[in-house]
């Protein structure tokens, strides 16, 4: 009896200990502000999921992209998980924001974030700017303070004529090396999808399309031409997918894309012609994170905001 007394003694000390060893290990970076919700959340090991914010700072026009941020969390939280949304405010990172943050990083006319990938990193903290984190950055983060599931709309990837221009987003590299499962509708056919997945092939990612088809979805599109390696049923199978990649410590990426609902999709083919002519006309000399801010947006005014509005539903 006393036997088991001092086991169960002994493993509540180490249980403190750990706990705070995990606290101190968030806290003591000074560089990364963590919220009290978020930073409860993960040490009771309730469910976080983790939201990037180049799609607020970069990827939207203003207010939409604070509503459609807003709404993200609201959603997050309506499925039973604490939203912990990321970015930089004045050389902190954050993880978890409030409205004001999201609002004061979504306005452009006032802020001006930069559009933060793991280069950019440390010259954003180092001169107290702000940043949007975009997925490569968000996903560094999270997995720094040991958020496993991460939300987005579209990845970034092999961009079109990367055989001359060698735009590769640095996003499949993250995913490469880090063991987070990121839920995305699939990337835009603004990139080169089967050279994505060719990459993500290359970098160990799991690539699973969400329900009954294996058909990698082309984010305002349910189809794309391209097959996803494998179907993933249900969100038990996902996560018995995540469990095992643990489980054998992989540290490397997983993608589940689920297809946008049928009801908003855009027709593939449309979308393709749209995107064609946003590419032609694009400046050759453009270069570099300008690349995919500047399609996106010639794509919503080339559907005139019908692209805008079914990113956000
Ligand atoms: N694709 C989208 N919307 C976005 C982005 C990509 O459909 O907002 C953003 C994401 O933050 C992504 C980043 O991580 O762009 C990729 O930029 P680049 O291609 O420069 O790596
Ligand atoms: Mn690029």
């Amino acid at each position: 009896m006393s036997c088991y007394r001092t086991l169960n003694k002994i493993s509540k000390n180490h249980f403190l200990i750990l706990r705070r060893f995990l606290r101190t290990n968030v806290i003591s970076n000074p560089h990364i502000k963590v919220s009290e919700e978020v930073q409860d959340a993960i040490e009771c090991k309730k469910p976080v999921v983790a939201l990037e914010s180049t799609i607020i700072t970069h990827g939207m026009p203003y207010p939409k992209n604070v509503v459609c941020a807003v709404q993200v969390e609201g959603v997050v939280r309506k499925q039973g998980a604490i939203p912990a949304t990321i970015a930089i405010i004045r050389g902190k990172i954050h993880v978890g924001l409030s409205e004001t943050d999201i609002n004061m990083l979504g306005d452009t006319s006032s802020s001006k974030p930069i559009k933060t990938s793991r280069r950019d990193l440390a010259y954003v903290i180092s001169n107290e700017m702000s940043g949007g984190t975009t997925v490569c950055g968000t996903i560094l983060v999270a997995d720094q303070v040991g958020i496993p599931v991460f939300a987005t709309g579209g990845i970034g990837g092999v961009h079109r004529g990367a055989d001359k221009t060698f735009d590769v987003s640095a996003d499949l590299i993250e995913l490469g090396k880090s063991g987070i499962a990121v839920i995305s509708s699939g990337v835009k056919s603004i990139l080169d999808i089967p050279k994505t997945l060719e990459y993500l092939e290359t970098q160990g990612v799991f690539v699973g399309t969400f329900g009954d088809s294996n058909e990698f979805p082309a984010f305002y599109s349910r189809k794309s031409g391209s097959k996803s390696p494998y179907i993933v049923q249900s969100a038990k199978k996902a996560a018995q997918i995540i469990k095992s990649s643990m489980d054998m410590d992989l540290k490397s990426g997983m993608l589940f894309a689920v297809p946008i609902p049928e009801k908003y999709a855009l027709s593939y083919e449309t979308m393709n012609e749209v995107i064609e002519q946003a590419l032609k006309s694009m400046d050759p000399h453009m270069e570099g994170k300008q690349v995919t801010p500047y399609l996106l947006s010639q794509v919503a005014k080339l559907t005139s905001g019908k692209s805008l509005e079914s990113s956000i539903l």
